[in-house]
């Protein structure tokens, strides 16, 4: 017996929402994304062939309606109030002392309730016998916008209040916010679009949220929580705002986690510098806090001056937007060769912080800003996040204001600059010589996956480097034992492990050598794939883009790259002083079957923890076998090995009847293709 589509269709519905609230107003995921996208998907196509049974609550008229040619204009039945504001903890001071003496409590505590302040836009969401019909901006607080179909989109306001008999009618107060990873991503989006990017996260959500188009919010992760409901009728409204708030939390309004009911001025001084330290973790911007009295009868009888309720008042963090000068524009070379310029600054407070140094990302945003030396510029800085340049006050450009001129040479090692073909970032062609690359082009080529050089840690290499005694990856072997036993925290015994090591990695293979030399683009499986291709080091040093692009997975990019490796004399150089070092590996003919490998073509699965092997060194020697190792299990699968706690890739497997080896048996299949397992 099937079920009539029009049952079926409120089933899902109610199954979406149901899901969706969990997961935007609860921040608790009951399904994989996969899951509800395919209850999704069966809903939209449900009512696609019947078209009647469509209802402005489902989920799936989230996605924006027709635009609109402008919006129209709503008047608040209750105006929306603005609140005042405290800078210090004396104007706090002066707010609760004047509360109570107007109350005329005499020393008595103030029951407050205190919330984040939410940068972001102020709307009002009337709903009407539990349903959505009204969504309104603040305007001047008398009169707003429509933007009904704009909050429609958003997924933390609900459509439908959650209970059985909603109250005829609730106006709900809150604040639309785009949290910081919404808004980074909407950035990248933006700047790969050619398009202009946000100043800041407010500016980007009153970008979105004033849409004629509402297809483009609904593009936008914009969010909302609500502070307060306005106007209520067939219900009772409750005698305190910390019970006003509890009512909207099971009307399914989400609700700032944050909010605290705190007791006198000791208590919301606690939640302010309690909020303040947290400020960065939120993911959205606030301003400051807000705080409430509790008690309605004592609401009223503070009443309001002009706009602004006497019983409220927001306690303002320090600005996250300031303007300062641009000083200079220096160019910093980082650990991949990228050149980034940084502004630097006359010192200004942003965010409770000195602020002297803000990041420019690179070129094509110093042209974009249209950035001058002495300009005024705004920075931003959101929580712990790196200052950034996001404007210039063009009025107040100094005569004189000189232009910013990219370097043509490495700043650092003086070696080209060369920026590829549609990248927006300039890099460093300097490689292994150049300072500002070297530490993290020595560590790559000594760690696990690479070289394997037992002991050589990253501290080791920095201090290695800081004194003198390496530069290139090529001093590691001419080491001494003695010039190593004298580093701090090294002992005789330590240094003449660690110099034994070194000899030992000498004996490497072509794949591992490769990889090591930190060519970018090319990882593990590509440094494979040319070995396989290549037989030999001469052969792929030689080649030319075309011929590179004939290896299995390499591409125009992947080519170009090596390529450009290979034609920097440093690099040949390196390259030379490792191999006069001793460093070897086998060739071979490609042509030949030597270079056939016992796990050619098949393709391994790592899941759970190991004790003997590290992940990374299991994964080394798979590779050096030949085989690749994948992140997910599917029919292609060749073994699947399960360590300890292994998931939901052991279920895979076992559904599709791929074998599963455990860690021992793991070790002795490698032993017994003459791999020399060493413990992690
Ligand atoms: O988070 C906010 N931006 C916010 C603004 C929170 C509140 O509780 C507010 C507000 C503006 C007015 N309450 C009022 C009365």
């Amino acid at each position: 017996m099937s079920i009539e589509p029009s049952v079926l269709v409120v089933q899902l519905r109610e199954q979406l929402n149901d899901w969706s609230y969990r997961y935007y107003i609860l921040n608790d995921s009951a399904v994989p994304d996969a899951e509800y996208d395919r209850v999704f998907r069966l809903l939209q196509s449900l009512e696609n062939e019947h078209p009647h049974l469509i209802s402005q609550e489902s989920p799936t008229q989230r996605v924006g309606a027709f635009p609109l040619d402008q919006f129209s204009q709503v008047s608040h039945e209750v105006p929306m109030l603005s609140l005042d504001n405290a800078f210090s903890d004396e104007e706090l001071m002066a707010f609760d002392r004047r509360l109570r003496d107007r109350l005329s409590i005499g020393e008595a505590s103030v029951g407050y309730v205190a919330e984040p302040k939410l940068d972001g836009l102020a709307v009002s969401l009337v709903y009407e016998n539990g349903l959505l019909v009204r969504g309104a901006t603040r305007g001047d607080g008398q009169t707003g916008e429509d933007i009904t179909e704009n909050v429609r989109t958003i997924r933390s306001i609900p459509l439908r209040l959650r209970v059985e008999n909603p109250p005829s009618l609730v106006e709900v107060r809150g604040e639309v916010v785009l949290p910081h990873v919404g808004f980074n991503a909407l950035n990248t989006r933006q700047l790969e679009a050619g398009l202009k990017p946000f100043a800041n996260p407010r500016n980007a959500a009153a970008g979105s949220l004033r849409q004629l188009d509402s297809k483009v919010t609904a593009q936008r992760p914009l969010d909302f929580y609500g502070y307060s409901i306005a106007r209520l009728e067939g219900a009772d409204m409750p005698a305190c705002h910390s019970d006003m708030l509890a009512l909207m939390s099971t009307l399914g309004i989400r609700v700032s986690p944050e909010i605290r009911q705190c007791i006198g001025v000791e208590g919301l001084l606690a939640f302010y510098h309690d909020i303040l330290g947290r400020r960065a973790d939120l993911g959205y911007d606030i301003d400051g806090v807000v705080y409430k009295v509790d008690r309605f009868d004592w609401q009223e009888a503070l009443g309001f001056v002009s706009r602004a309720p006497r019983w409220a008042i927001a306690h303002k963090f320090p600005a996250q937007e300031e303007i300062t000068r641009l000083l200079d524009v220096e160019w910093q070379v980082g650990r991949t060769g990228a050149i980034t310029p940084v502004a630097r600054l006359e010192p200004v407070q942003v965010g409770g912080v000195v602020v002297s140094n803000a990041t420019l990302h690179n070129v094509d945003e110093i042209a974009r800003l249209d950035l001058r030396i002495g300009d005024s510029v705004i920075i931003y800085r959101a929580g712990d996040v790196i200052p950034k340049v996001v404007g210039v006050i063009a009025e107040r450009r100094p005569d004189g204001a000189e232009r910013i001129v990219t370097p043509q040479t490495c700043p650092v090692c003086g070696s080209e600059v060369f920026r590829a073909e549609g990248e927006v970032i300039a890099r460093c062609t300097g490689g292994l010589i150049c300072a500002a690359q070297q530490k993290e082009a020595i560590k790559h080529f000594a760690s696990r996956r690479a070289m394997d050089v037992d002991g050589l840690g990253d501290k080791i290499v920095e201090v290695l480097v800081d004194k003198n005694l390496i530069s290139t990856v090529a001093d590691l072997f001419a080491l001494q034992a003695e010039q190593i036993a004298e580093l701090e925290r090294m002992g005789e015994k330590s240094a003449a492990k660690l110099v034994a090591a070194l000899a030992e990695s000498r004996g490497t293979t072509l794949p591992r050598f490769l990889f090591a030399l930190g060519i970018r683009e090319v990882g593990e499986a590509t440094a494979l794939a040319l070995s396989k291709f290549f037989g030999g080091l001469e052969a792929v040093m030689a080649a030319d883009e075309e011929l590179l692009q004939r290896v299995p997975d390499v591409g125009p990019i992947v080519a170009s790259r090596i390529r450009h490796f290979f034609q920097q004399q440093h690099n040949l150089d390196v390259i030379r002083s490792l191999r006069d070092a001793g460093v070897h590996w086998q060739e071979f003919d490609p042509s030949d079957a030597a270079g056939e490998q016992p796990l050619d073509g098949e393709t391994w699965v790592l899941t759970g923890s190991m004790n003997i092997l590290s992940r990374d060194q299991a994964k080394a020697y798979l590779i050096d076998l030949g085989a690749k190792v994948a992140g997910s299990v599917s029919a292609k699968t060749t073994v699947v090995v399960a360590g300890e706690k292994a998931g939901s890739k052991l279920d895979k497997a076992e559904k599709l009847s791929i074998p599963v080896i455990d860690e021992a048996e793991f070790i002795a299949r490698l032993q017994a293709l003459g791999v020399s397992v060493k413990e992690a």
